[in-house]
Protein backbone atom coordinates (compact mmCIF):
# COMPACT_ATOMS: atom_id res chain seq x y z
CA UNK A 1 0.00 0.00 0.00
CA UNK A 2 1.46 3.79 -0.62
CA UNK A 3 -0.45 5.51 1.47
CA UNK A 4 1.87 8.83 1.74
CA UNK A 5 2.43 9.77 5.11
CA UNK A 6 5.56 13.05 4.07
CA UNK A 7 2.66 15.77 3.47
CA UNK A 8 1.77 14.80 7.25
CA UNK A 9 3.02 17.18 9.96
CA UNK A 10 5.42 16.29 12.65
CA UNK A 11 3.65 14.16 15.26
CA UNK A 12 4.04 16.58 18.45
CA UNK A 13 5.06 15.74 21.41
CA UNK A 14 2.07 17.14 23.34
CA UNK A 15 -1.27 16.28 22.15
CA UNK A 16 -3.08 18.39 25.15
CA UNK A 17 -5.81 19.95 23.70
CA UNK A 18 -6.48 18.33 20.40
CA UNK A 19 -9.85 16.42 20.28
CA UNK A 20 -10.06 13.16 21.17
CA UNK A 21 -6.54 12.53 22.36
CA UNK A 22 -5.00 12.99 25.58
CA UNK A 23 -1.45 14.11 26.16
CA UNK A 24 0.95 13.80 29.41
CA UNK A 25 0.46 17.23 29.94
CA UNK A 26 -3.90 17.54 29.22
CA UNK A 27 -5.72 18.21 31.79
CA UNK A 28 -7.67 15.87 33.68
CA UNK A 29 -11.69 14.86 33.80
CA UNK A 30 -12.61 16.32 36.81
CA UNK A 31 -14.27 14.81 39.59
CA UNK A 32 -17.55 14.26 37.93
CA UNK A 33 -17.19 10.87 35.24
CA UNK A 34 -19.66 9.76 33.10
CA UNK A 35 -19.90 6.57 31.42
CA UNK A 36 -20.90 5.70 28.15
CA UNK A 37 -22.24 3.37 26.01
CA UNK A 38 -22.36 4.49 22.28
CA UNK A 39 -20.90 7.42 20.34
CA UNK A 40 -22.55 9.52 18.00
CA UNK A 41 -20.72 9.77 14.97
CA UNK A 42 -20.08 13.36 15.21
CA UNK A 43 -18.43 12.94 18.62
CA UNK A 44 -15.75 15.32 18.85
CA UNK A 45 -13.53 12.73 20.80
CA UNK A 46 -13.84 9.81 17.86
CA UNK A 47 -11.46 10.16 14.93
CA UNK A 48 -13.70 9.85 11.94
CA UNK A 49 -12.58 10.55 8.57
CA UNK A 50 -15.45 8.26 6.53
CA UNK A 51 -19.13 8.94 8.42
CA UNK A 52 -21.30 5.70 8.50
CA UNK A 53 -23.26 7.22 5.08
CA UNK A 54 -19.56 7.03 3.70
CA UNK A 55 -18.97 10.90 3.37
CA UNK A 56 -15.43 11.68 3.40
CA UNK A 57 -14.98 14.37 6.08
CA UNK A 58 -11.84 16.34 6.69
CA UNK A 59 -9.63 15.89 9.75
CA UNK A 60 -6.76 18.03 10.01
CA UNK A 61 -4.79 16.37 12.11
CA UNK A 62 -5.00 12.76 10.08
CA UNK A 63 -5.85 13.71 6.61
CA UNK A 64 -1.77 13.98 5.79
CA UNK A 65 -1.11 10.30 6.84
CA UNK A 66 -4.07 9.06 4.08
CA UNK A 67 -2.64 11.87 1.72
CA UNK A 68 -1.35 9.78 -1.07
CA UNK A 69 -3.96 7.10 -1.06
CA UNK A 70 -5.20 5.90 -4.39
CA UNK A 71 -8.25 4.01 -5.96
CA UNK A 72 -6.17 1.25 -5.84
CA UNK A 73 -5.28 1.31 -2.21
CA UNK A 74 -9.00 1.80 -1.05
CA UNK A 75 -10.12 -0.93 -3.33
CA UNK A 76 -7.38 -3.46 -2.05
CA UNK A 77 -8.56 -2.10 2.13
CA UNK A 78 -12.27 -3.67 1.01
CA UNK A 79 -10.95 -6.23 -0.49
CA UNK A 80 -8.79 -7.31 2.86
CA UNK A 81 -12.35 -6.52 4.67
CA UNK A 82 -14.47 -8.56 2.40
CA UNK A 83 -11.91 -11.75 2.32
CA UNK A 84 -11.29 -11.31 5.85
CA UNK A 85 -15.44 -11.32 6.54
CA UNK A 86 -15.66 -14.24 4.41
CA UNK A 87 -13.23 -16.49 5.89
CA UNK A 88 -14.46 -15.79 9.31
CA UNK A 89 -17.78 -16.77 8.42
CA UNK A 90 -16.61 -19.84 7.13
CA UNK A 91 -14.72 -20.58 10.42
CA UNK A 92 -18.33 -20.07 12.06
CA UNK A 93 -19.85 -22.12 10.43
CA UNK A 94 -17.14 -25.13 10.28
CA UNK A 95 -17.24 -24.86 13.99
CA UNK A 96 -20.75 -25.70 14.32
CA UNK A 97 -20.21 -28.49 11.60
CA UNK A 98 -17.90 -29.91 14.23
CA UNK A 99 -14.97 -29.30 12.42
CA UNK A 100 -13.36 -26.83 14.91
CA UNK A 101 -13.40 -27.07 18.56
CA UNK A 102 -13.85 -22.75 19.20
CA UNK A 103 -13.88 -19.90 16.68
CA UNK A 104 -13.33 -16.40 18.15
CA UNK A 105 -15.22 -14.31 15.08
CA UNK A 106 -13.92 -11.02 14.70
CA UNK A 107 -17.38 -9.93 12.74
CA UNK A 108 -17.36 -6.22 13.39
CA UNK A 109 -13.91 -5.33 13.77
CA UNK A 110 -12.64 -5.78 9.94
CA UNK A 111 -11.84 -2.06 10.03
CA UNK A 112 -9.92 -1.69 13.03
CA UNK A 113 -8.27 -4.65 11.71
CA UNK A 114 -7.46 -4.31 8.67
CA UNK A 115 -6.72 -0.47 8.83
CA UNK A 116 -4.32 -0.95 11.60
CA UNK A 117 -2.73 -4.10 9.95
CA UNK A 118 -1.70 -1.79 6.60
CA UNK A 119 -0.35 1.16 8.20
CA UNK A 120 2.13 -1.21 9.63
CA UNK A 121 5.76 -2.39 7.80
CA UNK A 122 7.24 -5.49 7.14
CA UNK A 123 9.70 -4.73 9.78
CA UNK A 124 7.58 -4.01 12.32
CA UNK A 125 6.40 -6.68 15.09
CA UNK A 126 2.68 -7.94 16.21
CA UNK A 127 1.30 -9.24 19.11
CA UNK A 128 -2.09 -10.56 18.84
CA UNK A 129 -5.01 -11.83 21.24
CA UNK A 130 -6.88 -14.58 20.07
CA UNK A 131 -9.12 -12.51 17.19
CA UNK A 132 -6.81 -10.80 15.45
CA UNK A 133 -7.57 -12.73 12.04
CA UNK A 134 -7.53 -9.87 10.07
CA UNK A 135 -4.45 -8.45 11.39
CA UNK A 136 -2.91 -12.09 10.33
CA UNK A 137 -4.22 -11.63 6.90
CA UNK A 138 -2.55 -8.35 6.74
CA UNK A 139 0.74 -9.97 7.78
CA UNK A 140 0.57 -13.08 5.12
CA UNK A 141 -0.35 -15.35 7.77
CA UNK A 142 -2.48 -18.57 5.97
CA UNK A 143 -5.52 -18.17 7.29
CA UNK A 144 -5.33 -22.25 7.34
CA UNK A 145 -2.63 -22.14 10.09
CA UNK A 146 -5.19 -20.38 11.97
CA UNK A 147 -7.83 -22.85 11.69
CA UNK A 148 -5.15 -25.87 12.63
CA UNK A 149 -5.15 -24.02 15.87
CA UNK A 150 -8.83 -23.45 16.79
CA UNK A 151 -9.13 -27.30 15.49
CA UNK A 152 -6.27 -28.48 17.73
CA UNK A 153 -4.07 -29.54 15.61
CA UNK A 154 -0.86 -27.70 15.57
CA UNK A 155 0.59 -25.77 18.77
CA UNK A 156 0.16 -22.32 17.42
CA UNK A 157 0.20 -22.58 13.81
CA UNK A 158 3.11 -20.41 12.29
CA UNK A 159 6.37 -19.39 12.64
CA UNK A 160 5.88 -15.87 14.76
CA UNK A 161 9.19 -14.59 12.82
CA UNK A 162 8.58 -15.37 9.38
CA UNK A 163 5.79 -12.74 9.15
CA UNK A 164 6.45 -10.78 12.76
CA UNK A 165 3.50 -12.08 14.31
CA UNK A 166 3.56 -13.93 17.31
CA UNK A 167 1.16 -16.85 18.21
CA UNK A 168 -2.18 -15.69 19.12
CA UNK A 169 -2.64 -15.06 23.24
CA UNK A 170 -5.10 -16.12 25.34
CA UNK A 171 -3.79 -15.17 28.57
CA UNK A 172 -5.85 -11.79 28.78
CA UNK A 173 -3.14 -9.00 28.39
CA UNK A 174 0.13 -10.65 28.68
CA UNK A 175 0.84 -10.19 25.07
CA UNK A 176 1.22 -6.17 26.07
CA UNK A 177 4.24 -6.99 28.50
CA UNK A 178 5.65 -8.79 25.83
CA UNK A 179 5.10 -6.34 22.90
CA UNK A 180 6.91 -3.64 25.54
CA UNK A 181 10.15 -5.99 25.93
CA UNK A 182 10.46 -6.72 22.52
CA UNK A 183 10.07 -2.72 21.76
CA UNK A 184 12.45 -2.43 24.45
CA UNK A 185 14.92 -4.54 22.45
CA UNK A 186 13.91 -2.77 19.54
CA UNK A 187 15.57 0.42 20.97
CA UNK A 188 18.82 -1.62 22.54
CA UNK A 189 19.21 -2.68 19.00
CA UNK A 190 19.10 0.56 17.35
CA UNK A 191 16.34 -0.01 15.03
CA UNK A 192 13.83 2.14 13.53
CA UNK A 193 10.94 -0.83 13.95
CA UNK A 194 7.96 -0.28 16.10
CA UNK A 195 5.83 -3.01 17.67
CA UNK A 196 2.33 -3.34 18.29
CA UNK A 197 0.26 -5.10 21.01
CA UNK A 198 -3.31 -5.62 20.05
CA UNK A 199 -5.92 -6.00 23.01
CA UNK A 200 -9.53 -5.39 24.36
CA UNK A 201 -11.55 -3.20 26.74
CA UNK A 202 -11.92 -5.91 29.11
CA UNK A 203 -8.13 -6.64 28.89
CA UNK A 204 -7.45 -2.64 29.68
CA UNK A 205 -8.27 -3.89 33.46
CA UNK A 206 -5.65 -6.66 33.61
CA UNK A 207 -2.68 -5.25 35.65
CA UNK A 208 -0.29 -6.95 32.89
CA UNK A 209 -1.58 -4.09 31.09
CA UNK A 210 -0.74 -1.21 33.74
CA UNK A 211 2.33 -2.50 33.41
CA UNK A 212 2.90 -2.33 30.06
CA UNK A 213 1.57 1.00 30.25
CA UNK A 214 4.76 2.02 33.05
CA UNK A 215 7.34 0.22 31.32
CA UNK A 216 6.75 1.33 27.98
CA UNK A 217 6.27 4.79 28.96
CA UNK A 218 9.05 5.35 31.25
CA UNK A 219 11.70 3.72 28.79
CA UNK A 220 10.34 5.06 25.87
CA UNK A 221 9.58 2.07 24.01
CA UNK A 222 8.55 1.74 20.66
CA UNK A 223 5.46 0.57 21.09
CA UNK A 224 1.17 0.82 19.69
CA UNK A 225 -1.10 -0.04 22.03
CA UNK A 226 -4.26 -1.04 19.89
CA UNK A 227 -7.14 -1.21 22.00
CA UNK A 228 -10.29 -2.77 20.07
CA UNK A 229 -13.14 -1.46 22.66
CA UNK A 230 -15.66 -3.93 21.51
CA UNK A 231 -17.91 -3.00 24.15
CA UNK A 232 -17.92 -5.91 25.19
CA UNK A 233 -15.89 -8.48 27.73
CA UNK A 234 -17.71 -11.54 27.03
CA UNK A 235 -20.36 -10.90 28.97
CA UNK A 236 -19.28 -7.44 30.53
CA UNK A 237 -19.95 -4.33 29.00
CA UNK A 238 -17.04 -1.98 29.15
CA UNK A 239 -19.15 0.45 31.82
CA UNK A 240 -17.56 -2.35 33.85
CA UNK A 241 -14.00 -1.51 33.05
CA UNK A 242 -13.36 1.73 33.52
CA UNK A 243 -14.71 5.29 34.35
CA UNK A 244 -13.14 7.22 32.25
CA UNK A 245 -12.81 6.39 27.76
CA UNK A 246 -10.58 3.98 27.98
CA UNK A 247 -8.21 6.19 25.86
CA UNK A 248 -7.99 8.86 28.17
CA UNK A 249 -5.72 6.04 30.43
CA UNK A 250 -2.75 6.49 28.46
CA UNK A 251 -2.87 10.16 30.28
CA UNK A 252 -2.33 9.33 33.82
CA UNK A 253 1.06 7.01 32.58
CA UNK A 254 1.90 9.81 30.44
CA UNK A 255 1.76 9.40 27.06
CA UNK A 256 -0.85 10.15 24.34
CA UNK A 257 -4.02 8.20 23.78
CA UNK A 258 -6.36 8.58 21.24
CA UNK A 259 -10.22 7.43 20.29
CA UNK A 260 -10.82 6.74 16.59
CA UNK A 261 -13.74 5.21 14.73
CA UNK A 262 -13.06 0.88 15.03
CA UNK A 263 -15.42 1.00 12.10
CA UNK A 264 -13.84 3.57 9.49
CA UNK A 265 -11.13 1.95 8.19
CA UNK A 266 -9.76 5.01 6.64
CA UNK A 267 -9.45 6.58 10.01
CA UNK A 268 -7.65 3.13 11.80
CA UNK A 269 -5.20 3.74 8.85
CA UNK A 270 -4.36 7.05 9.64
CA UNK A 271 -4.47 7.05 13.08
CA UNK A 272 -2.62 3.95 13.38
CA UNK A 273 0.62 5.28 10.97
CA UNK A 274 0.44 8.44 12.94
CA UNK A 275 1.28 6.30 16.47
CA UNK A 276 3.68 4.23 14.70
CA UNK A 277 5.55 7.54 13.24
CA UNK A 278 5.76 8.40 17.02
CA UNK A 279 7.37 5.37 18.19
CA UNK A 280 9.78 5.42 15.16
CA UNK A 281 10.94 9.07 15.88
CA UNK A 282 11.74 7.68 19.67
CA UNK A 283 8.56 9.62 20.99
CA UNK A 284 7.86 6.08 23.02
CA UNK A 285 4.14 4.97 23.12
CA UNK A 286 0.70 5.38 22.35
CA UNK A 287 -2.18 4.32 22.84
CA UNK A 288 -5.08 3.91 20.01
CA UNK A 289 -8.44 3.38 21.46
CA UNK A 290 -10.78 1.67 18.37
CA UNK A 291 -14.24 2.47 19.12
CA UNK A 292 -16.24 -0.48 17.61
CA UNK A 293 -18.39 -3.30 18.14
CA UNK A 294 -18.22 -7.60 18.62
CA UNK A 295 -21.47 -8.00 16.27
CA UNK A 296 -21.10 -11.65 17.38
CA UNK A 297 -21.10 -13.74 20.03
CA UNK A 298 -17.69 -13.44 21.82
CA UNK A 299 -16.91 -17.21 20.90
CA UNK A 300 -18.94 -20.25 19.64
CA UNK A 301 -19.42 -21.08 23.11
CA UNK A 302 -20.93 -18.26 23.96
CA UNK A 303 -24.94 -16.97 23.83
CA UNK A 304 -24.65 -13.49 23.82
CA UNK A 305 -28.67 -13.40 23.35
CA UNK A 306 -28.20 -14.21 27.51
CA UNK A 307 -27.16 -10.66 28.23
CA UNK A 308 -27.65 -8.10 25.11
CA UNK A 309 -31.11 -6.87 23.61
CA UNK A 310 -31.05 -6.50 19.73
CA UNK A 311 -31.26 -2.61 19.63
CA UNK A 312 -27.38 -2.32 20.62
CA UNK A 313 -26.50 -4.61 18.23
CA UNK A 314 -28.93 -2.89 15.01
CA UNK A 315 -27.20 0.54 15.49
CA UNK A 316 -24.16 -0.87 15.47
CA UNK A 317 -24.97 -2.77 12.11
CA UNK A 318 -26.07 0.60 10.47
CA UNK A 319 -22.44 1.62 11.04
CA UNK A 320 -20.61 -1.58 9.32
CA UNK A 321 -17.14 -0.84 8.01
CA UNK A 322 -17.16 -2.72 4.90
CA UNK A 323 -20.67 -0.91 4.15
CA UNK A 324 -19.45 2.46 4.58
CA UNK A 325 -16.49 1.90 2.47
CA UNK A 326 -18.45 0.10 -0.37
CA UNK A 327 -20.68 3.23 -0.31
CA UNK A 328 -17.67 5.58 -0.58
CA UNK A 329 -16.12 3.34 -3.40
CA UNK A 330 -19.54 3.98 -5.35
CA UNK A 331 -20.04 7.70 -4.85
CA UNK A 332 -16.69 8.17 -5.78
CA UNK A 333 -16.76 6.10 -8.88
CA UNK A 334 -13.87 3.95 -7.67
CA UNK A 335 -15.04 0.49 -8.17
CA UNK A 336 -17.73 -0.67 -10.27
CA UNK A 337 -20.46 -3.90 -10.56
CA UNK A 338 -17.37 -5.87 -12.55
CA UNK A 339 -14.80 -5.48 -9.16
CA UNK A 340 -17.32 -6.17 -6.89
CA UNK A 341 -18.58 -9.60 -8.77
CA UNK A 342 -15.22 -10.64 -8.94
CA UNK A 343 -14.37 -10.09 -5.18
CA UNK A 344 -17.87 -12.38 -4.43
CA UNK A 345 -16.18 -14.93 -6.89
CA UNK A 346 -12.90 -14.56 -5.17
CA UNK A 347 -14.78 -14.84 -1.58
CA UNK A 348 -16.22 -17.92 -2.46
CA UNK A 349 -13.03 -19.75 -3.55
CA UNK A 350 -11.43 -18.45 -0.18
CA UNK A 351 -14.36 -20.11 1.64
CA UNK A 352 -13.87 -23.15 -0.51
CA UNK A 353 -10.46 -23.33 -0.23
CA UNK A 354 -10.69 -22.92 3.39
CA UNK A 355 -13.48 -25.34 4.15
CA UNK A 356 -11.22 -28.08 2.02
CA UNK A 357 -8.00 -27.48 4.32
CA UNK A 358 -9.64 -28.37 7.39
CA UNK A 359 -11.58 -30.74 6.37
CA UNK A 360 -8.39 -32.83 5.40
CA UNK A 361 -6.60 -32.08 8.64
CA UNK A 362 -6.18 -35.14 10.86
CA UNK A 363 -8.38 -35.17 14.12
CA UNK A 364 -6.76 -33.92 16.97
CA UNK A 365 -5.16 -36.56 19.48
CA UNK A 366 -6.53 -35.81 22.90
CA UNK A 367 -3.67 -36.74 24.64
CA UNK A 368 -1.31 -34.73 23.02
CA UNK A 369 -1.78 -31.98 25.02
CA UNK A 370 -0.60 -34.17 28.15
CA UNK A 371 2.75 -33.84 26.48
CA UNK A 372 3.98 -29.93 26.04
CA UNK A 373 3.59 -28.65 28.89
CA UNK A 374 6.71 -29.68 30.86
CA UNK A 375 9.73 -30.94 28.86
CA UNK A 376 10.57 -34.00 31.15
CA UNK A 377 7.14 -35.09 32.71
CA UNK A 378 5.41 -34.02 36.20
CA UNK A 379 3.59 -36.12 38.74
CA UNK A 380 0.55 -33.55 38.26
CA UNK A 381 0.12 -33.75 34.54
CA UNK A 382 0.76 -37.88 34.76
CA UNK A 383 -2.12 -37.91 37.42
CA UNK A 384 -4.64 -35.83 34.74
CA UNK A 385 -3.65 -37.80 32.06
CA UNK A 386 -4.42 -41.14 34.03
CA UNK A 387 -7.68 -39.46 35.04
CA UNK A 388 -8.74 -38.34 31.00
CA UNK A 389 -7.80 -42.17 29.79
CA UNK A 390 -10.08 -42.80 32.34
CA UNK A 391 -12.67 -40.52 31.42
CA UNK A 392 -12.41 -41.75 27.82
CA UNK A 393 -12.48 -45.51 28.51
CA UNK A 394 -15.80 -44.76 30.18
CA UNK A 395 -17.31 -44.02 26.72
CA UNK A 396 -16.50 -47.76 25.56
CA UNK A 397 -19.18 -49.83 26.94
CA UNK A 398 -21.73 -47.15 25.47
CA UNK A 399 -20.16 -47.13 22.15
CA UNK A 400 -20.15 -50.86 22.18
CA UNK A 401 -23.99 -51.20 23.13
CA UNK A 402 -24.31 -48.86 20.25
CA UNK A 403 -25.81 -46.12 22.62
C1 LIG B 1 -5.90 -13.81 32.46
C2 LIG B 1 -7.21 -14.26 31.90
N1 LIG B 1 -8.34 -14.08 32.60
C3 LIG B 1 -9.53 -14.48 32.10
C4 LIG B 1 -9.60 -15.09 30.88
C5 LIG B 1 -10.95 -15.53 30.31
N2 LIG B 1 -11.31 -14.64 29.20
C6 LIG B 1 -11.16 -15.00 27.92
S1 LIG B 1 -11.65 -13.82 26.85
C7 LIG B 1 -12.10 -12.79 28.12
C8 LIG B 1 -12.69 -11.42 27.83
C9 LIG B 1 -11.76 -10.52 27.10
O1 LIG B 1 -12.45 -9.36 26.70
P1 LIG B 1 -11.74 -8.23 25.86
O2 LIG B 1 -10.39 -7.96 26.41
O3 LIG B 1 -12.67 -7.09 25.77
O4 LIG B 1 -11.51 -8.89 24.42
P2 LIG B 1 -12.59 -9.40 23.36
O5 LIG B 1 -12.80 -10.86 23.64
O6 LIG B 1 -13.83 -8.60 23.54
O7 LIG B 1 -11.97 -9.22 22.03
C10 LIG B 1 -11.87 -13.39 29.34
C11 LIG B 1 -12.18 -12.77 30.64
C12 LIG B 1 -8.38 -15.30 30.18
N3 LIG B 1 -8.34 -15.87 28.97
N4 LIG B 1 -7.21 -14.86 30.69
MG1 LIG C 1 -13.97 -6.62 24.24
Amino acid sequence: MTVDSSAARKPRRSAAGKAGTTGSSAGTTGTKRTTRTTKKSTDPELVQLLTPEGKRVKNAEYDGYVAGITPDDLRALYRDMVLTRRFDAEATALQRQGELGLWASLLGQEAAQIGSGRALRDDDYVFPTYREHGVAWCRGVDPTNLLGMFRGVNNGGWDPNSNNFHLYTIVIGSQTLHATGYAMGVTKDGADSAVIAYFGDGASSQGDVAEAFTFSAVYNAPVVFFCQNNQWAISEPTEKQSRVPLYQRAQGFGFPGVRVDGNDVLACLAVTKWALERARNGEGPTLVEAYTYRMGAHTTSDDPTRYRGDEERLAWEAKDPILRLRRFLEASNHADDGFFAELETESEALGRRVREAVRAMPDPDHFAIFENVYADGHALVDEERAQFAAYQASFADAEAEGV
